[in-house]
């Protein structure tokens, strides 16, 4: 039996996550953080439900939208923040941006904006695992758009057929960019059934109960780790703001405006908050740690170096030029 979902911690979790993208929202008009900014502002339950029961030696792996999934895997915040203006210290050393989130000490072993890009990493990662005897499995986050992509079959299938220890974790949030699922993938059929076709365990729930989301990859995860396999994980979900930078986007017309304000009251902080959890006093004493963090990593991260134009070429392959 795995352990019920410790809800305090989830609240914490996904209240953190929150507050530090708000706060980046709030400061990227500035125009230091030079990189684009994917928000998963709305998507918090999903990254702290299923990061909150992963192990350190477990890895992560994520695509643009990376923020929640790094830091509920407990990647360094100063890190994260340098990264986005830039700098030598950041946890690329400023080459990447948000869409490059590293922390190996964390298990957060990489995001990359290419679509899908990162499953069959992850897959390797899996294949390495077992190769190694260790007993960490591969987790890895991406959005409903992934799943049109080949690498997203080409893994499904090669991790099914080699039995790897891999979580396949789709956050459907019904959007790719602009685009409806209704205008992309066949009426009638869940992202979860794809599972199906490659004799895959798949789940599907509500991605905004972290309490589900935590139950749905508990049940999961002790397959994987039972050596049976991979899962395929679907949570339908929703960003709030536009696909990429810190404004919301009703105004735009592909999505409505009802719609939006539909799934913000399904908020999933608030959703906890209304079940008393954790209540006022505990809720108080974390606005107030996090701020403080907040602040205090912000000031670390905007007085590092920015990286020696020098070394502008290191890192970068040579190329045949
Ligand atoms: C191979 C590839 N094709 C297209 C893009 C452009 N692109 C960036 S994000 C995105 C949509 C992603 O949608 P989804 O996977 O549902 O994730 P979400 O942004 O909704 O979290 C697209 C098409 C890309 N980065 N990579």
């Amino acid at each position: 039996m795995s352990r019920a979902a410790p809800l305090p911690e989830l609240f914490a979790s996904m209240l953190r996550i929150r507050r530090i993208e708000e706060a980046i929202a709030r400061r990227y008009p500035e125009g230091e953080m030079r990189c684009p900014v994917h928000f998963c502002i709305g998507q918090e339950a999903v990254p702290a439900a299923v990061c909150g029961q992963l192990a350190r030696a477990d890895r992560v792996f994520s695509g643009h939208r990376s923020h929640g999934h790094y830091l509920a895997k407990g990647g360094d915040l100063v890190a994260m923040l340098a990264e986005l203006y830039g700098r030598e210290t950041g946890c690329a050393r400023g080459r990447g941006g948000s869409q490059h989130l590293i922390d190996l000490d964390a298990g957060f072993v990489a995001s990359a904006p290419i679509l899908a890009g990162t499953i069959p990493i992850a897959v390797g990662a899996a294949l390495s695992a077992t190769w190694r005897r260790s007993r960490s499995v591969s987790v890895v986050f991406f959005g409903d758009g992934a799943t049109e992509e080949g690498a997203f079959h080409e893994s499904m299938n090669f991790a099914a057929a080699r039995r790897l220890p891999v979580l396949f974790v789709c956050e459907n949030n019904a959007y790719s960019v602009h685009s409806p699922m209704a205008g992309r993938q066949p009426a009638g059929r869940r992202i979860a059934d794809m599972g199906k076709a490659y004799a895959m365990p798949a789940a599907h729930a509500d991605g905004n109960d972290v309490a589900a989301v935590w139950r749905t990859a508990a049940e999961a995860l002790a397959r994987v780790r039972g050596g049976d396999g991979p899962c395929l994980l679907e949570f339908e979900t929703y960003r709030w703001l536009e696909h990429c930078g810190p404004n919301p986007d009703d105004a735009l017309g592909y999505r409505a405006s009802e719609e939006v304000d539909g799934w913000r009251a399904r908020c999933p902080i608030e959703r906890l908050r209304r079940e008393g959890v954790p209540g006022e006093a505990q809720e108080r004493a974390l606005e107030a740690k996090f701020a403080a963090e907040i602040e205090a990593a912000f000031a670390a991260a905007r007085a590092a170096p920015m990286p020696d134009p020098r070394d502008l070429g290191a890192f970068v392959h040579p190329g045949r030029g």
